[in-house]
């Protein structure tokens, strides 16, 4: 369809074409939004029949040209500038003419680093990247700062933008925001760690390596973590940086042995300053220290006050979906880690419940090309069983019927059961699926909301 509706007239500074929006999910109607009320002339397109957007942008932007069902490639060719929605690759073949030509493609958050007005963290990695963008938030509250929080997390960056500047903006950005995104120059930024995922859009891990990399163009302060060669090799030549381990010999943030307990510790030369009791955080297991370890990281490495940021650690209740404790039915703990999408978010969850032979695990659903084989190793050693779903089970199972015994079902429901079912009193059941959950529900969120609404009626 396409509805080229009478214009409103825009100043559009020093431009030829219009600036194409192309997508019509949170990001494109942010940006559709954005451009308008700076005066840009705009146009949006998206490939889905009735994408999210449509009904809102007709409400919202009446006068706005737009295509649905299609892309049109000449338009693209002939575009200023084209803003790009994460869900879509830079490859599309509509694109191929438009690149052609020179048009540049860039993100929305890269509109975002042209009216930024306050200092920005971002944050990425293959797992913990909304756990720390929401911890450090709550660090910098506590601190008296006024933040403003999202991105990838769920609020477009361009919807935090606004007057009086906040005092910070934390982003969490993911691969695909990243790879149009040049100029935001972070005052500090993390790669938290790199596991495979997203292999239905890159070529291969370097690729999605090299765009995760990109978080660190620029010239502030690089946070790695010292515990994954991967981020490790990342670090730009001469750069001022911090780093965090989990390991009690590296890392500026570590966590150490004091008075037979363990601490978060700031490292100083040869010597370490214990800061907090882990005991102190809620949340256990190790993916929470190192999480917790970031977060202080980049606190300091923006000028955070270290009490607050301790302040904030043992009130922090993470988040929803990511290995939360749902309920404890005849001795068996239910935990909901519907975000693990990723073979390293499922490997980490496995560990971090800390039972090892006593969990039974739920996986299973869209695994965007993923290779399951580093999944067996943290199964043999944790896990009494395992119940599949979803398509790419037959995948999984390949992998996991060696080292542990597999059960399949059809429905999340039944998988709950038949869980319930094996689990011995002690045992913890987990669902951590380490794949999208698309074939069978509409987002990770409603994935967590039938398990814990199964886990319930059990
Ligand atoms: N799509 C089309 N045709 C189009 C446009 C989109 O088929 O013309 C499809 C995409 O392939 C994708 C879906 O529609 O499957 C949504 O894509 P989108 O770019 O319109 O998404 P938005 O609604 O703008 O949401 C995006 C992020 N989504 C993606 O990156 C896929 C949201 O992250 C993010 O919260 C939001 O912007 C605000 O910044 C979600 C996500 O899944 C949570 N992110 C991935 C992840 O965390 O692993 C990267
Ligand atoms: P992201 O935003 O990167 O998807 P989340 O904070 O939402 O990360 O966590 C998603 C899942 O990743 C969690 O459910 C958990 O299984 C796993 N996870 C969280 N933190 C880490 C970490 N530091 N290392 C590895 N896995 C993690």
């Amino acid at each position: 369809m396409n509805h080229s509706n009478s214009q409103t007239t825009h100043h559009t500074p020093s431009r030829i074409g219009d600036t194409v929006v192309m997508g019509m999910g949170k990001t494109g109607l942010a940006c559709a939004n954005f451009l308008v009320k700076h005066g840009y002339s705009v146009r949006v397109m998206d490939n889905r029949p009735t994408p999210p957007g449509l009904a809102t942008l007709k409400q919202t932007l009446p006068d706005i040209p737009y295509i649905t069902g299609r892309f049109d490639a000449a338009q693209l060719a002939q575009a200023a500038e084209i803003i790009i929605s994460p869900g879509l690759s830079r490859q599309a073949p509509a694109l191929a003419q438009a690149v052609a030509a020179g048009v540049p493609i860039i993100s929305e958050i890269e509109l975002f680093a042209r009216y930024v007005n306050a200092p920005v963290v971002a944050i990425t990695g293959s797992n913990g990247k909304s756990t720390v963008t929401t911890l450090l938030g709550e660090m910098a509250k506590q601190a008296g700062w006024r933040v403003q929080v999202g991105g990838n997390l769920g609020t477009p960056a361009l919807e935090l933008l606004g007057t009086p500047a906040p005092d910070l903006y934390i982003l969490e950005l993911s691969s695909f925001q990243l790879e149009s995104t040049k100029s935001l120059n972070p005052k500090a930024a993390v790669v938290l760690n790199i596991s495979e995922d997203h292999m239905d859009r890159y070529a291969n891990l370097a690729e999605y390596v090299a765009a995760k990399q990109r978080i660190y163009q620029g010239d502030g302060i690089v946070v790695i973590n010292a515990d994954d060669p991967y981020v490790v090799a990342m670090l730009p030549p001469q750069r001022q940086h911090l780093s965090f381990s989990l390991h009690n010999h590296q890392g500026d943030f570590r966590v150490c042995q004091h008075h037979g307990e363990l601490y978060f510790a700031r490292a100083n030369h040869n010597s370490f300053t214990p800061l907090l009791s882990t005991k102190a955080m809620k949340l256990p297991g190790a993916i929470m220290r190192a999480n917790a370890l970031a977060a202080l990281a980049l606190g300091e490495a923006v000028g955070l006050h270290e009490s607050a940021m301790l302040d904030a650690i043992p009130t922090f209740r993470g988040l929803p979906h990511r290995c939360a404790w749902v309920a404890n039915k005849q001795d068996i703990d239910f935990f909901n880690d519907s975000k693990g999408t990723n073979v390293g978010a499922t490997s980490a969850a496995i560990a971090g419940l800390e039972k090892p032979g006593q969990i039974i695990l739920i996986a299973g659903g869209e695994g965007k090309g993923a290779d399951f084989t580093p999944l067996a190793e943290g199964v043999a050693q944790h896990c009494r069983a395992c119940l599949l779903i979803g398509r790419d089970a037959p995948l999984i199972a390949d992998v996991l019927t060696e080292v542990v015994p597999v059960h399949h079902a059809k429905t999340l429901e039944d998988a709950v059961a038949q869980a319930a079912a094996l689990a011995n009193p002690g045992d913890a059941v987990l669902l951590s699926p380490a794949c999208a959950s698309f074939d069978m529900f509409n987002n990770y969120e409603h994935r967590g909301q039938v398990f814990e609404t199964a886990v319930k009626q059990l």
